[in-house]
């Protein structure tokens, strides 16, 4: 058998819940061969982020070069990219290969505040990335920066997504985590012509540090198998779910997601 392909162009979290590593774990459990580029390390845990160290634009490059040229690539995503000049170089890549099963998490900051990616680095983000993306995975927050709308009602996200659209991207899915005052966490999707939502319940827990990166993986790994982008989104939506809900307790504060979760529903049932 031949296997499924899938690289990760993101930042290192060495508490081992969100970036490189919650995309390698992802990929795995979805049985996705799993590979990496490194954009930054961080120095974090479930407390925060205690040190940020990007690598050069030439690094990155080189990784993607590496992978691009022997192995090849049936899916990528991208997570933390910090600043304009990796933005440029992840694009240049990217078109250079003509990967275009490409899911872009605008990943801007992380949950105890620390920036992960420069304010100067958004419109290179909209500008170079969002135009090669097929998915687009923007929280409410990131949204709100992508387009500048104050978003508040169901009329403002699907404005949102459609700027969001317009700026070149396939599809974009509006994450609904972040509406605390829902008792669902509703998923808005839109491909230029209709809307579709992927609802499922919200479950209270302070452990879901990584859901952002760990939902896009699981979209990534879908797309390498050969699925459509509603298939893709509707298994990471299961993925991300059962990862929330069988919750495991690392470290004394936000903790992580439990990447083994869907796989042992999936064996049990
Ligand atoms: O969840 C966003 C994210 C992405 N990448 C890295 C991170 C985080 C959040 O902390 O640390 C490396």
């Amino acid at each position: 058998m031949k296997p499924y392909k899938a690289l990760t162009i993101a930042g290192s979290d060495s508490g081992g819940g969100a970036g490189i590593q919650a995309d390698l774990k992802t990929f795995q459990e979805l049985h996705a061969y799993g590979m990496t580029a490194l954009t930054a390390v961080t120095a974090q845990n479930t407390l925060g982020v205690q040190d940020v160290y990007p690598l050069s634009a030439k690094m990155v490059q080189k990784q993607i070069q590496s992978v691009g040229e022997d192995i090849g690539v049936d899916a990528l995503k991208t997570g933390m990219l910090f600043n304009a000049e990796i933005i440029t170089a992840v694009a240049e890549s990217v078109r250079y290969y003509n990967w275009n099963q490409l899911v872009v998490d605008p990943v801007m900051i992380a949950k105890g505040g620390a920036s992960l990616l420069l304010k100067q680095a958004v419109d290179a983000l909209k500008k170079e990335l969002l135009p090669l993306a097929m998915v687009v995975t923007p929280n409410i927050p990131e949204a709100e920066v992508l387009t500048g709308i104050n978003i508040r009602t169901n009329i403002d996200k699907q404005d949102a997504a459609k700027r969001i659209f317009n700026m070149g991207a396939k599809h974009v899915i509006i994450k609904g985590g972040h509406d605390e005052d829902s008792s669902e966490s509703a998923d808005l999707l839109y491909d230029g012509s209709e809307f579709t939502l992927f609802t499922n319940k919200r479950i209270p827990t302070n452990n879901t540090h990584g859901t952002g990166c760990t939902f896009s993986a699981a979209i990534t790994a879908e797309l390498a198998k050969g699925s459509t982008v509603k298939e893709a989104i509707s298994t990471a939506k299961h993925y991300i779910q059962a990862a929330i809900e069988n919750q495991i307790f690392i470290g004394q504060g936000h903790g992580p997601t439990n990447h083994w979760a869907y796989k042992q529903l999936v064996r049990e049932r």
